[in-house]
């Protein structure tokens, strides 16, 4: 029945607001951060001397891929000392509960560093895919506006309150992903077999474990960000393990097939070095 309007204060709620409820770093996350922070360290060491006696005309490949841990360095040390963070709260329905409107609010630690990490080092992996590849420079830079797109719209999806912000920003930062799949990967394959086999070779694979690797960071972004669907620690150690692998591993890979193959080398004219 319709309430009928009496005069006086209504019945007092019955409904006790329940408390925001804090998903953040534990233990495991916090050390996690921590051995990620010293390996990085450790690989943009390795890839400095491994530059030593390659004369800087040859060091393109080098400088972009120690710049990428240098990054990754900084960005786990503002990680792992509890900077670079914030949280994303949202209204939570509770589900188990078949209580209409008991919504409480669900706060989530966001760490934001790694958003600014992944605009400056994800450029650069594309930039040593695509001067591998011997992709021009307009379809390098297009790859790379998007990739930022992607990126930016990834941390924007992470700030979002409400699940519109979150997934809108998750969609359209999927649509830019899928710009750079398009510049780098389709159309370089087309491109490097002018660099001969060897480097055809070693681009295939390098990109193929590229992108394998990449779309599991959208997946992450999705069940962890988006759904809520993991813990803080176990987010920040799947992220430890792909950056670990997209990273040093992808760095050490390229810097050591560079050696063996003289094709690889690239031509960007005197700009980069004059001799
Ligand atoms: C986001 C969310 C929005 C949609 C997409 C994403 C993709 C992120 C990628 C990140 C790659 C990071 C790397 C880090 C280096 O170590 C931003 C998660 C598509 C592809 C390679």
């Amino acid at each position: 029945a319709k309430p009928t309007h009496t005069s006086g204060p209504g019945p007092i709620p019955t409904v006790i607001p329940t408390p925001p409820q804090y998903q953040e770093i534990g233990e495991t996350g916090h050390r996690t951060l921590w051995v990620v922070f010293a390996l990085m360290v450790l690989s943009s060491g390795l890839f400095s001397l491994m530059s030593w006696n390659v004369p800087v005309s040859k060091r393109l490949y080098h400088v972009i891929t120690t710049l990428i841990t240098i990054t990754a360095s900084l960005s786990y040390f503002a990680m792992a000392s509890g900077h670079a963070t914030s949280f994303s709260c949202s209204p939570a329905k509770d589900h188990h509960k078949h209580v209409p409107d008991v919504g409480y609010t669900e706060c989530r630690q966001v760490f934001w560093a790694r958003y600014v990490d992944w605009a400056i080092t994800t450029p650069l992996l594309l930039l040593d895919l695509s001067l591998l590849a011997g992709i021009d420079g307009a379809h390098t830079l297009m790859a790379v506006v998007a990739d930022v797109i992607m990126v930016l719209s990834g941390l924007f999806a992470s700030q979002g309150n409400t699940p519109t912000q979150r997934w809108g920003w998750y969609a359209i930062g999927c649509v830019s992903y899928l710009f750079v799949i398009w510049h780098v990967a389709l159309h370089g394959a087309r491109t490097v077999t002018a660099k001969g086999r060897g480097v055809t070779r070693l681009f295939s694979s390098l990109a193929l474990f590229t992108f394998v690797l990449w779309t599991a960071y959208p997946i992450i972004w999705g069940i962890a960000d988006g759904a809520h669907k993991t813990t803080v620690d176990t987010e920040i150690l799947i992220y430890a393990v792909l950056d670990i692998l997209a990273k040093p591993v992808f760095g050490l890979w390229l810097l050591f097939s560079n050696r063996a193959l003289a094709e690889t080398n690239v031509d960007v004219g005197g700009w980069w070095s004059h001799g």
